[in-house]
């Protein structure tokens, strides 16, 4: 489907009446529709929906290089290019109520350049009642071993990120990227937002909630192969300086991503990483009385 933007997308929908949209142009999930319509994903207000450009919003797969943490752009250069359609994709268990797409993104020799590994990084992304799920894999087809950090950032909707609490980070350890990036640990019993966050925490459990009290709703994150989780708001000032960002979207948005950044994952020659992510959503309007 091309829409006014120019930028080829897929969309997922599924018979429990929730959708998802998804651009070529960085493997980006840029939608993600409940059945009641409501969007579940944050997109910024003054995003640049145009090639050659992160997209502010949605889930951006941050991949060969998460941050700066390397010579490579910001983020590294997978949310900046045209991916395809995976012609050959493995095959998926069989699931009436699910619908899925898969995109391949291989090394180019313009890559090569900048990150001279080749490589060929598959995203699944599967669309489910109340789920939805991304499997990331990345095969080395070099001759050599190489290594990589990768994150999934997820851009989530909030109706007001200062009521909001994240539960399962408690106790963790995290770099502060406030503080130098400074290893610091978690003291709270959950984290809350009053101001700039944005922090690695290391380890995570399994399973993280994101609890959006005025809209009576937990998103719960999953993961795999992740162990590692983002979590950034860039509050006021920080927002008033991404071109890209409205001054007060960073009111109703917070990102939570599923990422491995501690320790780089290596990979020798032919071999296969594979991760996992799965955002559903708990809407607690049925369970208040509970
Ligand atoms: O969360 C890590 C971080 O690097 C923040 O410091 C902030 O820069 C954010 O990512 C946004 O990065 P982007 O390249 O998407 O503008």
């Amino acid at each position: 489907v091309n829409d006014g933007d120019g930028l080829p997308r897929i969309i997922l929908t599924e018979p429990g009446g929730s959708s998802a949209e998804v651009l070529l142009y960085g493997g980006q999930v840029i939608s993600w529709k409940n059945d009641k319509r409501e969007e579940l994903l944050f997109m910024s207000s003054k995003a640049v929906l145009k090639a050659h450009k992160a997209i502010r919003g949605g889930v951006p797969i941050c991949f060969p290089q998460f941050g700066n943490l390397g010579s490579l752009e910001q983020h590294g250069f997978a949310r900046n290019r045209l991916w395809a359609l995976d012609s050959c994709p493995s095959p998926l268990p069989p699931s009436r109520s699910n619908s899925s797409v898969d995109l391949i993104l291989k090394s180019t020799d313009e890559d090569l350049k900048t990150w001279p590994r080749s490589f060929e990084l598959r995203l699944r992304i599967i669309l489910g009642p109340g789920k939805l799920t991304l499997i990331p894999r990345v095969r080395n087809m070099d001759n050599k071993a190489f290594s990589f950090t990768f994150a999934m950032r997820n851009y989530l909707s909030v109706s007001d990120v200062s009521e909001v609490r994240v539960e399962g980070l408690e106790t963790l350890d995290y770099f502060d990227n406030l503080m130098k990036g400074e290893r610091f640990t978690e003291q709270a019993d959950a984290i809350t937002f009053d101001g700039e966050v944005d922090r690695v925490y290391l380890s995570t459990p399994a399973k993280i909630a994101i609890i959006d009290h005025e809209k009576k709703r937990t998103l719960v994150l999953k993961k795999g192969g992740l162990p590692d989780s983002v979590v950034w708001n860039p509050w006021e000032k920080k927002a008033k300086a991404l071109p890209d960002f409205g001054d007060d979207d960073y009111k109703s948005m917070l990102c939570v991503d599923s990422a491995a950044i501690e320790n780089p994952i290596i990979l020798k020659p032919r071999e296969e990483w594979k991760g996992w992510e799965e955002l559903s959503i708990v809407s607690s309007s049925y369970c208040s009385g509970q």
